[in-house]
């Protein structure tokens, strides 16, 4: 073997799998999306045996809790194996049986969901009520998620013991983390179906509480979002400044970052309810507080990689406000698709300031614009890393090589879906000012004169969305074209078979030690129950034993 050669670790073949299947579910959830957006504007009607519900129901299943998770594994193992090695034989058990039962789980809720049995959207809110099938799927996805995250959090730990005095990698840090933050979250949506829902749709319980099912659901759904977020900020970390030819510019500061994630992104769920009485608004507030908390770790996020490009670019010899910008490789697609994420990630932070604020939330609550909101976050900064990950991943995952007309239409891709993205949150967010909701099917409201303002008005209008929608379906289609071409066509690297693209893995800037509180697990996961503690037990309290009358459930399609 050439001695630059990488050893392949034994992760590369669960991370090939759950790479596929992420693909696989962006084409099926983007071909929904394509559809949603032209019903809307009146350009196509579905066919009487597909209702809006259905396509609507597999689009958020699929693209954000499925595909998203998919894509996660996928790019955790890679790098755990990058930066960990191996994992031992019971590891890789756990992940491999864990990546199965995923996969069962989403092939029944996906059956259920698309026979018209479980045309609840992907909120699932009670007291819609599914087919048990759909909720034991959504179990089983759950379930097989824990065996994953034990597999990679297994070989953390066994690493560690192996290393009493090594410092942890960046990289299996942050993945760490992550995994932890998963786990906590997931116990909420793990009661609510196990507990509600199963027995519901079983007819095992006559009706159910509604509020705390509700509350339960929140209590995940905003971890959720992070659960999607750290891995896309892992790669701006840990990634991009190696592939821009830098340094990250603190990694002591990264791995902060990270813990105040954890710790801050459980006490804020019921922002997500402010419109809902049960839940007095004394926790509202608190709720509200700490979320404006989580801004401080999302601008240190924000600080960290820009100072990471200014470093790299003063490390160039480039000089002035703006020498990072003469820096940056503007054509490689493995930096581009990112950067344009983090560029949308600004309005779409905004966004998320506007929709947590109590009185601004009413404005918007259950327009568009929440929609076109979290299409500029899950939906561009999140996937577009994701997307641009691919471009090397892929390689390293297969051996084959990144070829130059493959980077240039990576470019063209980027651009559609860039494009297609600023038309079509652009005119979510205005038509959501303007009043149009989210969640429905083409109507015109009786020719009200409110509604026909949503097809007639510049930008704030549902024929851009759908304009920006069908550009979006392209990027999408290439997207998966690209990889499947990498995966399979695109050459191995001749003059040296064993040399595969490297997983890119930047030193940082500060490298003295950091402190040893840092990895004080104990330390983190306390202080994120006892603030899981203080935001929920009263509330969750009150929901109990107050609570409206048990609900039956309801199939309203
Ligand atoms: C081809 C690209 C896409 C198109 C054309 C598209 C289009 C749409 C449209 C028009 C809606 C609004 C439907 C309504 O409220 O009636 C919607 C909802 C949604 N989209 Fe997308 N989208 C795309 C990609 C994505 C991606 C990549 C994600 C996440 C990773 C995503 C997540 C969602 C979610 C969670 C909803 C809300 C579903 C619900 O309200 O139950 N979309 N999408
Ligand atoms: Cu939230």
């Amino acid at each position: 073997m050439n001695a630059r050669a990488t050893a392949v670790p034994n992760t590369h073949p669960p991370a090939r799998m759950h790479l596929f299947v992420a693909f696989l579910t962006v084409l099926i959830g983007a071909l929904c999306g394509l559809l949603q957006a032209f019903v809307r504007a009146g350009w196509i009607v579905l066919p009487n045996w597909l209702s809006y519900y259905a396509v609507l129901t597999v689009h958020g299943v699929l693209l954000a809790l499925v595909s998203t998770t998919y894509f996660i594994f996928a790019y955790l193992l890679a790098g755990n194996g990058a930066t960990l090695g191996d994992l031992s034989r019971g590891q890789k058990r756990l992940v491999v049986a864990g990546f199965w039962i995923m996969n069962v789980g989403v092939v029944l809720a996906a059956a259920m969901i698309l026979s018209g049995n479980a045309s609840v959207l992907y909120t699932f809110y009670l007291p819609l009520q599914a087919h048990p099938l759909f909720y034991i799927g959504l179990a089983l996805f759950v379930v097989g998620t824990w065996a994953v995250s034990a597999g990679l959090l297994a070989q953390y730990f066994a690493w560690k013991k192996a290393h009493p005095n090594a410092r942890t990698p960046l990289f299996a840090f942050l993945s760490t983390v992550t995994l932890f933050l998963w786990w906590i979250a997931s116990l909420g949506v793990a009661a609510t179906v196990l507990f509600q829902m199963i027995p519901l749709s079983l007819g095992w319980v006559r009706g159910v509480n509604v509020e705390l099912s509700r509350t339960l659901f929140w209590y995940f759904g905003h971890p959720l979002v992070y659960f999607w977020l750290l891995p896309t900020y892992m790669v701006w970390y840990v990634n991009l400044p190696k592939l821009i030819g830098g340094k990250l510019f603190s990694d002591t500061l990264a791995r902060f970052a990270f813990l105040l994630f954890l710790v801050f992104s459980f006490p804020v769920g019921v922002h997500h309810q402010l419109t809902e009485p049960g839940i007095q608004d004394g926790w509202k507030f608190l709720h509200v507080i700490l979320t404006f908390m989580v801004a401080v770790p999302s601008l240190m996020t924000a600080f960290n990689v820009f100072a990471s490009f200014e470093l790299t670019a003063l490390e160039k010899g480039q000089r002035g406000p703006f020498g990072w910008m003469r820096s940056l490789p503007w054509s490689d697609v493995r930096f581009l698709a990112p950067f344009i994420g983090m560029l949308f990630f600004i309005p779409g932070g905004i966004g998320g300031l506007i929709n947590a604020s109590y009185q601004m939330n009413a404005m918007v609550h259950n327009t568009l614009f929440v929609v076109g909101h979290f299409h500029i976050t899950v939906g561009t900064p999140v996937m577009l890393t994701f997307f641009g990950l691919s471009y090397w991943l892929i390689p390293h995952l297969t051996g084959r090589t990144l070829t130059p007309w493959a980077m240039r239409l990576g470019l063209v891709q980027t651009a559609f879906w860039a494009s297609g993205m600023l038309l079509m949150s652009t005119a979510q967010h205005a038509l959501g000012l303007m009043g149009a909701p989210r969640r429905t099917d083409f109507t015109t409201y009786q020719n009200h004169p409110a509604a026909e303002r949503w097809f007639d008005t510049p930008i704030a209008n549902y024929a851009t969305m759908a304009i920006g929608g069908a550009l979006l379906f392209v990027g999408a289609m290439l997207m998966i074209g690209l990889a499947v071409y990498l995966a399979f066509f695109a050459p191995k690297n001749a003059a040296n078979p064993d040399t595969r693209t490297a997983f890119p893995l930047a030193d940082a800037a500060d490298p003295h030690p950091q402190p040893a509180f840092l990895e004080n697990w104990r330390l983190w996961l306390t202080l994120t129950a006892v603030l899981i503690f203080i935001a929920y037990t009263i509330p969750l309290i009150d929901i109990a034993s107050h609570g409206a009358p048990l609900v039956r459930g309801l199939r309203t399609w």
